[in-house]
């Protein structure tokens, strides 16, 4: 058996020394131009050559767990297309999430600006449960980040594509849906998959819809979000600040107005990494499961085409 390895951007050497480790028996090879047929494939924003010459995957692992940019590609169809599952990504986004939402709340950029004065001041305790927090996307990363805001006892809801029951969360479904949602949220989370349907889904017409003084998080893919019309909004005051880890363009373009916003917050696409050794496992795991006859339809994180996540 065969495994390519063919991601971009990420030094190969221990990876390879991973996968051969978790797969004794299997040849694992950095993929060119040319190489010999491979059952599998490790992937990260392959060139579409890769795809071109590899028809016969069985499946293929992608190193992250989002997978717009492979589904932009022609991926042969009868390849599966596997995206990790959690792999020590929710905890991250988890702290992250929790870590905005809670440095909002506490006015902690104010009491720095303060200190950073030599300003000894104090303000007004806020009451959490006027702060609802909106989290859309309650998949294996949303589920995750809405159970660690139950924690701080923040009132949370949630959107997604199919109706879902999760305790103490006010769950909402659909487009039909997204109004009331959106009317419940003071903070929005965004943790959708990008897709046709999730596309400049934060623009002026539902970011409008979010009660004044709102904040945005963004940590799922920069085209969820129309930057022109988040800034807008900031500026008149019906929204009161964001903080972003994912744009358009990566890296944030120097002449960004992002950058230098007062009331936007930036970090660099860093809000859940992938860890090598949990996604090493996992993806081993998933190639002995299939090594032993498990159906494709078994794994955890197998993308489904027609919905784009
Ligand atoms: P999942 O596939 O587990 O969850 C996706 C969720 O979004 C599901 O609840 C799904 O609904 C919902 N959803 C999808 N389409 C729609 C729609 N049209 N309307 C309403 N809800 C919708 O994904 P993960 O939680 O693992 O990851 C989410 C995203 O986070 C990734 O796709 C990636 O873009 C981003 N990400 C960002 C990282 C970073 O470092 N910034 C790191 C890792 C991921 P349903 O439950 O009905 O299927
Ligand atoms: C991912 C990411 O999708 O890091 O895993 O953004």
């Amino acid at each position: 058996m065969r495994i390519a390895f063919c991601c971009t951007d990420t030094p190969p050497e221990p990876w390879l020394q991973g996968l051969r480790a978790a797969l004794p028996t299997v040849t694992v090879e950095i993929w060119q131009p040319g190489a010999a047929a491979a059952d599998y494939a490790v992937v990260w924003a392959p060139p579409q050559r890769f795809l071109d010459e590899q028809p016969g995957l069985k499946a293929m692992f992608n190193i992250g767990a989002g997978v717009d940019a492979l589904l932009r590609l022609r991926v042969p169809p009868q390849t599966a297309v596997v995206r990790l599952d959690d792999a020590g990504m929710s905890v991250q986004m988890a702290e992250y999430v929790c870590h905005a939402v809670i440095r909002h709340f506490r006015e902690f950029d104010a009491y720095e600006a303060d200190v950073a004065q030599g300003k000894w001041s104090y303000r007004k305790p806020r009451l959490r449960q006027n702060f609802p927090v909106g989290v859309m996307g309650l998949g294996v990363l949303g589920q995750r980040v809405a159970q660690a805001l139950q924690g701080f006892e923040f009132p949370v809801c949630g959107w997604s594509r199919s109706p879902r029951t999760l305790h103490g969360v006010q769950c909402h479904a659909g487009p039909a849906q997204f109004d009331d949602f959106l009317a419940a949220t003071r903070i929005l989370v965004c943790l959708l998959p990008l897709t046709t349907e999730t596309r400049d889904i934060m623009r002026y017409d539902t970011l409008s819809r979010l009660r004044p003084g709102s904040y945005v998080i963004n940590v799922a893919r920069g085209a969820h979000l129309v930057d022109e019309d988040l800034i807008a909004l900031v500026d008149s005051g019906h929204l009161v600040g964001a903080t972003l880890d994912v744009f358009r363009t990566e890296p944030l373009p120097a002449a960004h107005p992002f950058w230098k916003h007062p009331r936007i917050t930036v970090t660099p696409h860093t809000s859940a990494r992938t860890l090598r050794e949990e996604s090493i496992a996992q993806i081993a795991g998933k190639i002995k499961a299939l090594q032993n006859g498990a159906p494709i339809s078994s794994l955890a994180g197998v993308v489904d085409p027609k919905k784009g996540y």
